[in-house]
């Protein structure tokens, strides 16, 4: 199995945590660029999983299919009602935590004129609220769903990047959040993912990645735009700085990668 990859990556690394934890052997394929994405995603985002001839986009799909695949050590508890608790936590990541982490990243790694004003107190404002749902989850519990699951592997990536945005935990608040936090480092593929993220950045003058031309993503876009973002990025689609998963323009489509029928 390949899994096409970026340390930059939260849904990336959401996988590559969750394949290493199941103990699966795969190789990574560095797609630090849209170009490099080796098997098309017609929206030509990472991480994809291709298995043979199996093609899987999108994170909680790709933990899905190996999950079925690889039934040890499960991410999705089979009971209805766990498995449920656990997808809820996973999009909660995913669509909540995920917009304001990753609309806040984007200042740290791409060429962007100034940050819209108020949006660094924005994002600390709607935060704050889902540190403490953490929290009061994690209060008695070792990982968020009782068993350490795809629920764990989603939001530790998110939750991990808030000191480095400066977005940070409260110490004496967010006491479980903390040790949670550890503890998800400390693990065998909490390493590799550390090491992973410490040499993207180390190299980062090296990496392929667009910094000039970013794609917001949807829940990101729509973060952004609520608050107080829209000059901001009507000028960047103005200067051609938008990087589309849909659409004309779609960076997928514009791929010399891409297959014919999506060119057309
Ligand atoms: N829903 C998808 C979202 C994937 C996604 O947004 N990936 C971003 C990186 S975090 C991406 O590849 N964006 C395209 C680009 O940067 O060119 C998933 O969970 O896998």
């Amino acid at each position: 199995m390949k899994l096409a990859y970026t340390a930059l990556s939260p849904y990336c690394r959401k996988v590559r945590l969750g394949m290493e934890y199941k103990g699966l052997e795969f190789e990574i394929v560095t797609a630090d660029h849209v170009t490099e994405v080796p098997v098309f995603n017609p929206r030509a985002e990472v991480p994809v999983l291709i298995d043979g001839d199996v093609v899987v986009c999108n994170s909680p799909d790709i933990l899905g299919y190996i999950d079925r695949k690889f039934p040890q050590r499960p991410l999705y508890p089979a009971d209805a009602r766990a498995y449920a608790e656990v997808r809820e936590w996973e999009r909660f990541a995913d669509t909540q935590v995920d917009p304001i982490m990753t609309v806040i990243g984007n200042w740290k790694f791409a060429e962007l004129p100034p940050m819209p004003n108020g949006l660094i107190p924005a994002a600390r404002r709607d935060l704050l609220p889902m540190y403490d749902r953490i929290e009061t989850q994690l209060t008695g519990r070792e990982y968020l769903c009782g068993e350490i699951s795809a629920a764990d592997f989603a939001l530790y990536p998110q939750v991990g990047s808030g000191a480095a945005l400066d977005l940070p935990l409260d110490r004496t608040r967010h006491r479980a959040v903390y040790g949670w936090l550890r503890r998800m480092r400390d693990r065998p593929e909490g390493q590799s993912d550390l090491a992973a993220a410490r040499e993207w950045w180390t190299n980062r003058g090296q990496k392929t990645t667009d910094t000039e031309r970013v794609n917001w993503g949807t829940f990101r876009l729509e973060w952004l735009l609520a608050n107080g973002g829209v000059e901001f990025f009507v000028d960047q689609v103005q200067k051609d700085k938008v990087l589309w998963s849909v659409g004309p323009s779609n960076n997928a489509r514009n791929n010399p990668a891409a297959p014919e029928w999506l060119k057309k």
